[in-house]
């Protein structure tokens, strides 16, 4: 029932792209992230998207923050919200327009530097449970469901939660101690309870799905322990949602390649100091490696 993510499974579940195919085969992904000093997180998700081949990435962004993405990214497009509010992130009044954005998206991330804002929380509620594409949820959305779980219970698509240790400590209300003392079984029960996809980061990353299905990543190392590395990894998984794998798939294939990407890095720049853009930067070599 448990496997490692290693060459091995990676090269077997990874797939070759079809000559016919075009931007449109491989998915329009939408990243709900950023907020005024974080903008870098939702930068790095949408790099993290694209590098992992989404074809098509928008980032949703407060219309007072607009100009900086504009600048900042080349590749992704971005919808600035008409309704405006004085937080500098998202909010639950922007719900429906979001929500009418989102049609015909293959998936979503959502959370990445969004900030700890209750209209951006309030928002975080109704799109777990209402918006009806698989979603990547990670950082400051998993802090928004902190006591609020029915919410992805309710869920209308399948729901991936990317927590670091410090995160899932929140989102359960238990001490950070006791997840590292039994990462797999804080994990298992996280996955029972959210009805959701767990990838419970770190050291050894554990990916768990409430159907039973467990894996151990094995690619990775501490000079991944630099901010935004999460947040690229994020977008990764969104893109390969979007690319059509089944969502345990997609969020085990993410999490080996996010990690061998750091590995080549440590071997080709040194095993630190390398940061969260180049592990973006560095996705097509991993996918080169592994395919
Ligand atoms: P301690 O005390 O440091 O040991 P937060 P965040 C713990 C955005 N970013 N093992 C940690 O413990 C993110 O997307 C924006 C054990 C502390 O208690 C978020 O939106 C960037 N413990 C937001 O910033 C680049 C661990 O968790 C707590 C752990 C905040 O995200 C950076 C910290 O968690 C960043 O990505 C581990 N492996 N890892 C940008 N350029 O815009 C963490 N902890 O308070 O949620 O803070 O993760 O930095
Ligand atoms: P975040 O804390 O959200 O920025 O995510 C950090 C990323 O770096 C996750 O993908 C972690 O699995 C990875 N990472 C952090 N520390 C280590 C480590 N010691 N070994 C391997 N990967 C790590
Ligand atoms: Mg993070």
């Amino acid at each position: 029932k448990r496997f490692l993510l290693d060459e091995s499974w990676a090269s077997k579940n990874i797939k070759p792209r079809e000559p016919e195919s075009h931007k449109g085969t491989y998915g329009h992904v939408a990243v709900l992230a950023g907020s005024r000093g974080k903008t870098g997180a939702a930068i790095l998700t949408c790099r993290g998207a694209l590098r992992g081949g989404a074809g098509l990435v928008t980032l949703v962004c407060p219309k007072s923050l607009n100009h900086i993405y504009e600048i900042a990214l080349t590749e992704a497009m971005t919808y600035p919200l008409e309704h405006e509010t004085e937080i500098n992130s998202l909010s639950y009044r922007a719900f429906d327009e979001i929500i009418s954005f989102c049609q015909g998206k293959k998936a979503a991330s959502i959370g990445p530097g969004l900030g700890l804002h209750q209209e951006t929380f309030e928002l975080v509620h109704r799109l777990v449970a209402r918006l009806d594409i698989p979603m990547v949820i990670d950082a400051d959305a998993i802090s928004a469901l902190a006591g609020e779980l029915f919410h992805l219970r309710r869920a209308q698509a399948p729901r991936i939660l990317t927590p670091h240790p410090g995160e899932l400590a929140r989102l359960l209300d238990i001490s950070i101690e006791e997840i590292k003392k039994n990462r797999l079984e804080i994990a298992r029960l996280a996955a029972k309870e959210t009805e959701s996809i767990i990838v419970l980061k770190g050291a050894a990353t554990v990916v768990v799905s409430p159907d039973g299905r467990e894996a151990v990543n094995y690619s990775g190392n501490p000079g991944l322990a630099t901010g935004g590395t999460g947040d690229v990894l994020t977008g990764l998984i969104t893109a390969l949602l979007a690319q059509g794998y089944e969502p345990f798939i997609a969020a085990c294939l993410g999490v080996y390649l996010h990690g061998l990407s750091g590995d080549i890095l440590a071997k080709r720049k040194g095993p630190f100091g390398f940061v969260a853009e180049e592990v973006a930067e560095a996705l097509p070599n991993a996918i080169k490696e592994t395919i």
